[in-house]
Protein backbone atom coordinates (compact mmCIF):
# COMPACT_ATOMS: atom_id res chain seq x y z
CA UNK A 1 0.00 0.00 0.00
CA UNK A 2 1.27 3.35 -0.85
CA UNK A 3 1.48 6.13 1.95
CA UNK A 4 -1.75 7.74 0.30
CA UNK A 5 -3.72 5.11 0.37
CA UNK A 6 -2.31 3.86 3.94
CA UNK A 7 -2.69 7.46 5.41
CA UNK A 8 -6.58 7.78 4.06
CA UNK A 9 -7.72 3.87 5.16
CA UNK A 10 -6.09 5.47 8.71
CA UNK A 11 -8.15 8.51 8.84
CA UNK A 12 -11.25 7.08 7.44
CA UNK A 13 -10.89 4.48 10.37
CA UNK A 14 -11.31 7.54 13.05
CA UNK A 15 -13.61 9.18 10.36
CA UNK A 16 -11.23 12.64 10.86
CA UNK A 17 -9.34 14.32 7.88
CA UNK A 18 -5.97 13.73 7.46
CA UNK A 19 -3.19 15.03 10.04
CA UNK A 20 -1.04 17.84 9.46
CA UNK A 21 1.65 15.29 9.60
CA UNK A 22 -0.04 12.78 6.89
CA UNK A 23 -0.16 15.72 4.80
CA UNK A 24 3.12 16.51 4.96
CA UNK A 25 4.33 12.94 4.49
CA UNK A 26 2.25 12.55 1.05
CA UNK A 27 3.86 15.68 0.52
CA UNK A 28 7.26 14.26 0.41
CA UNK A 29 5.60 11.07 -1.44
CA UNK A 30 4.39 13.31 -4.71
CA UNK A 31 7.42 15.48 -4.32
CA UNK A 32 9.62 12.75 -5.16
CA UNK A 33 7.42 11.01 -7.16
CA UNK A 34 9.18 12.39 -10.73
CA UNK A 35 12.90 11.03 -9.09
CA UNK A 36 11.63 7.30 -8.12
CA UNK A 37 10.38 6.94 -11.47
CA UNK A 38 12.94 8.44 -13.25
CA UNK A 39 14.93 5.66 -11.13
CA UNK A 40 12.85 2.90 -11.62
CA UNK A 41 12.64 3.40 -15.35
CA UNK A 42 16.41 2.89 -15.53
CA UNK A 43 16.44 0.00 -14.09
CA UNK A 44 13.87 -1.03 -16.01
CA UNK A 45 15.49 -0.34 -19.03
CA UNK A 46 19.19 -2.30 -17.78
CA UNK A 47 17.74 -4.85 -16.12
CA UNK A 48 19.44 -7.36 -18.26
CA UNK A 49 22.53 -5.83 -18.16
CA UNK A 50 22.03 -5.10 -14.56
CA UNK A 51 21.13 -8.91 -14.00
CA UNK A 52 24.22 -10.14 -16.36
CA UNK A 53 27.08 -7.89 -14.97
CA UNK A 54 25.89 -8.23 -11.66
CA UNK A 55 25.96 -11.78 -11.68
CA UNK A 56 28.90 -12.07 -13.66
CA UNK A 57 30.77 -10.23 -10.87
CA UNK A 58 29.35 -12.54 -8.33
CA UNK A 59 30.10 -15.50 -9.78
CA UNK A 60 33.56 -14.18 -10.41
CA UNK A 61 34.03 -13.59 -6.55
CA UNK A 62 32.21 -16.76 -5.43
CA UNK A 63 33.21 -19.03 -8.12
CA UNK A 64 32.69 -22.21 -5.26
CA UNK A 65 28.00 -21.49 -6.26
CA UNK A 66 28.98 -22.68 -9.99
CA UNK A 67 31.69 -24.81 -9.49
CA UNK A 68 29.96 -28.91 -8.87
CA UNK A 69 28.42 -29.48 -6.13
CA UNK A 70 28.05 -25.69 -5.93
CA UNK A 71 24.15 -24.42 -5.61
CA UNK A 72 23.67 -22.62 -8.49
CA UNK A 73 26.23 -25.49 -10.75
CA UNK A 74 24.74 -26.33 -13.73
CA UNK A 75 22.98 -24.22 -16.55
CA UNK A 76 19.64 -24.84 -15.40
CA UNK A 77 20.68 -23.75 -11.60
CA UNK A 78 22.33 -21.04 -13.00
CA UNK A 79 19.53 -19.80 -14.99
CA UNK A 80 17.47 -20.19 -11.75
CA UNK A 81 19.81 -17.78 -10.15
CA UNK A 82 19.72 -15.56 -12.24
CA UNK A 83 16.40 -15.59 -12.84
CA UNK A 84 16.08 -15.10 -8.71
CA UNK A 85 18.01 -11.62 -8.89
CA UNK A 86 15.86 -10.52 -11.90
CA UNK A 87 13.24 -10.99 -9.35
CA UNK A 88 14.63 -9.15 -6.85
CA UNK A 89 15.38 -6.66 -8.79
CA UNK A 90 11.99 -6.01 -10.24
CA UNK A 91 10.72 -5.62 -6.62
CA UNK A 92 13.17 -3.01 -6.14
CA UNK A 93 11.82 -1.14 -8.59
CA UNK A 94 8.12 -2.07 -6.92
CA UNK A 95 9.68 -0.60 -4.09
CA UNK A 96 10.96 2.72 -5.45
CA UNK A 97 7.61 3.51 -7.19
CA UNK A 98 5.57 2.64 -4.19
CA UNK A 99 8.37 4.98 -2.21
CA UNK A 100 7.77 2.44 0.40
CA UNK A 101 9.65 -0.91 1.32
CA UNK A 102 6.70 -2.74 1.88
CA UNK A 103 6.08 -4.52 -1.34
CA UNK A 104 9.82 -6.39 -1.28
CA UNK A 105 9.22 -7.16 2.27
CA UNK A 106 5.95 -8.85 1.23
CA UNK A 107 6.45 -10.59 -2.05
CA UNK A 108 10.64 -11.24 -1.89
CA UNK A 109 11.47 -11.05 2.23
CA UNK A 110 8.85 -13.36 4.42
CA UNK A 111 9.56 -16.95 4.34
CA UNK A 112 12.52 -16.02 2.26
CA UNK A 113 15.35 -17.41 4.27
CA UNK A 114 13.53 -20.44 5.47
CA UNK A 115 12.67 -21.22 1.21
CA UNK A 116 16.87 -21.14 0.74
CA UNK A 117 17.86 -22.59 3.87
CA UNK A 118 15.35 -25.63 2.64
CA UNK A 119 17.05 -25.15 -1.28
CA UNK A 120 20.62 -25.01 0.22
CA UNK A 121 21.06 -21.77 -0.80
CA UNK A 122 23.66 -19.09 0.65
CA UNK A 123 21.89 -16.37 1.65
CA UNK A 124 25.20 -14.63 2.09
CA UNK A 125 26.18 -15.11 -1.33
CA UNK A 126 22.61 -13.75 -2.89
CA UNK A 127 22.51 -10.95 -1.24
CA UNK A 128 26.42 -10.31 -2.64
CA UNK A 129 24.54 -10.91 -6.03
CA UNK A 130 22.07 -8.15 -4.61
CA UNK A 131 25.02 -6.13 -3.65
CA UNK A 132 26.61 -6.30 -6.86
CA UNK A 133 23.42 -5.16 -8.50
CA UNK A 134 23.71 -1.84 -6.40
CA UNK A 135 26.87 -1.42 -7.51
CA UNK A 136 25.68 -1.75 -11.25
CA UNK A 137 22.74 0.22 -11.38
CA UNK A 138 23.71 3.13 -9.18
CA UNK A 139 27.15 3.34 -10.99
CA UNK A 140 24.47 4.21 -14.28
CA UNK A 141 22.81 7.09 -12.39
CA UNK A 142 23.47 10.43 -10.96
CA UNK A 143 24.65 11.07 -7.08
CA UNK A 144 20.99 11.69 -5.55
CA UNK A 145 19.19 9.18 -7.83
CA UNK A 146 21.84 6.32 -6.27
CA UNK A 147 21.80 7.05 -3.28
CA UNK A 148 17.87 6.94 -3.26
CA UNK A 149 17.78 3.51 -4.91
CA UNK A 150 20.55 2.67 -2.85
CA UNK A 151 18.67 2.54 -0.07
CA UNK A 152 15.90 0.01 -1.23
CA UNK A 153 18.99 -2.26 -2.50
CA UNK A 154 19.99 -1.86 1.32
CA UNK A 155 16.71 -2.87 2.67
CA UNK A 156 16.47 -5.87 0.77
CA UNK A 157 20.29 -6.82 1.36
CA UNK A 158 19.85 -6.26 5.07
CA UNK A 159 16.21 -8.17 4.96
CA UNK A 160 18.32 -11.54 3.19
CA UNK A 161 21.05 -11.60 5.93
C1 LIG B 1 9.37 -13.03 -6.59
C2 LIG B 1 9.44 -13.87 -5.35
C3 LIG B 1 10.14 -15.21 -5.58
C4 LIG B 1 11.41 -15.56 -5.19
C5 LIG B 1 12.38 -14.71 -4.46
C6 LIG B 1 11.63 -16.93 -5.61
C7 LIG B 1 12.78 -17.67 -5.37
C8 LIG B 1 13.05 -19.06 -5.63
N1 LIG B 1 14.29 -19.47 -5.98
C9 LIG B 1 14.27 -20.81 -6.18
C10 LIG B 1 15.34 -21.63 -6.60
C11 LIG B 1 16.71 -21.28 -6.79
N2 LIG B 1 17.31 -20.13 -6.47
C12 LIG B 1 18.66 -20.18 -6.77
C13 LIG B 1 19.53 -19.05 -6.55
C14 LIG B 1 20.85 -18.97 -6.19
N3 LIG B 1 21.70 -20.01 -5.88
C15 LIG B 1 22.90 -19.53 -5.52
O1 LIG B 1 23.84 -20.23 -5.11
C16 LIG B 1 22.99 -18.07 -5.65
C17 LIG B 1 23.48 -17.43 -4.37
C18 LIG B 1 21.56 -17.67 -5.99
C19 LIG B 1 21.51 -16.68 -7.18
C20 LIG B 1 22.06 -15.34 -6.81
C21 LIG B 1 18.92 -21.45 -7.33
C22 LIG B 1 20.24 -22.00 -7.85
C23 LIG B 1 17.69 -22.16 -7.34
C24 LIG B 1 17.43 -23.57 -7.83
C25 LIG B 1 17.77 -24.51 -6.70
C26 LIG B 1 17.33 -25.91 -6.97
O2 LIG B 1 16.47 -26.15 -7.83
O3 LIG B 1 17.86 -26.80 -6.28
C27 LIG B 1 12.95 -21.30 -5.90
C28 LIG B 1 12.53 -22.75 -5.93
C29 LIG B 1 11.64 -23.08 -7.09
C30 LIG B 1 12.26 -22.72 -8.41
O4 LIG B 1 13.37 -23.22 -8.74
O5 LIG B 1 11.67 -21.89 -9.10
C31 LIG B 1 12.19 -20.19 -5.56
C32 LIG B 1 10.74 -20.21 -5.13
N4 LIG B 1 10.49 -17.34 -6.25
C33 LIG B 1 9.58 -16.32 -6.25
O6 LIG B 1 8.44 -16.36 -6.78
Amino acid sequence: MSIVTKSIVNADAEARYLSPGELDRIKAFVNSGESRLRIAEALTGSRERIVKEAGDRLFQKRPDIVSPGGNAYGEEMTASCLRDMDYYLRLVTYGIVAGDVTPIEEIGLIGAKEMYKSLGTSLDALAEGVREMKNVATSMMSGSDASEAASYFDYLIGGLL
